[in-house]
């Protein structure tokens, strides 16, 4: 299994629910270990260059408009096939969809409101941890259970 980085971003209604713990939680029983963690308030013109691909879909300014109507975590996850595994423990965009015991069946509001973003791609994780994180910000450590 190939050891890879993810982002991953707790969005405002996860940190509205109180849940910041309990996703941690979850993302780390599932081998992604966080090796970088800020809390961070976004900027329109952020939200707007992190969300680019979805520019000309329907629902874009409501999504930079939510992802800036409060605080997020950003987190860099790390460990074996961690973009695959951890879109696989968010669940599906929507949670009406998403498979039982997944992040966003569990927690999220709605479609929009949906508790976590997860990088699609290895190449895209690469972009978005760098979008937000410097390389010195990644830290390293073992994790023995
Ligand atoms: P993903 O987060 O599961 O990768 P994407 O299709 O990349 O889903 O969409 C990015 C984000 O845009 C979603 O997580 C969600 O917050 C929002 N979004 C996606 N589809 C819709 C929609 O149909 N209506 C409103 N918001 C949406
Ligand atoms: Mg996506």
């Amino acid at each position: 299994m190939a050891l890879e980085r993810t982002l991953s971003i707790l969005k405002p209604d996860c940190l509205q629910s109180g849940a910041i713990g309990q996703v941690v939680a979850r993302l780390e029983a599932a081998g992604l270990k966080p090796v970088a963690m800020r809390m961070h308030q976004l900027t329109t013109s952020e939200a707007e260059g992190f969300y680019a691909v979805h520019r000309e879909r329907p629902f874009f300014r409501s999504l930079v408009s939510y992802m800036t109507s409060g605080p997020v975590v950003l987190m860099a996850l790390e460990g074996d096939n961690a973009v695959a595994k951890n879109r696989e423990v968010m669940g599906a965009t929507d949670p009406a969809k998403a498979a039982p015991g997944t992040i966003r069946r569990d927690f999220a509001k709605s479609i929009e409101a949906n508790t976590v973003h997860g990088s699609d791609s290895t190449d895209n994780a690469k972009i978005e941890i760098a979008y937000f994180f410097r390389a010195t910000e990644l830290v390293k450590y073992d994790v023995k259970r």
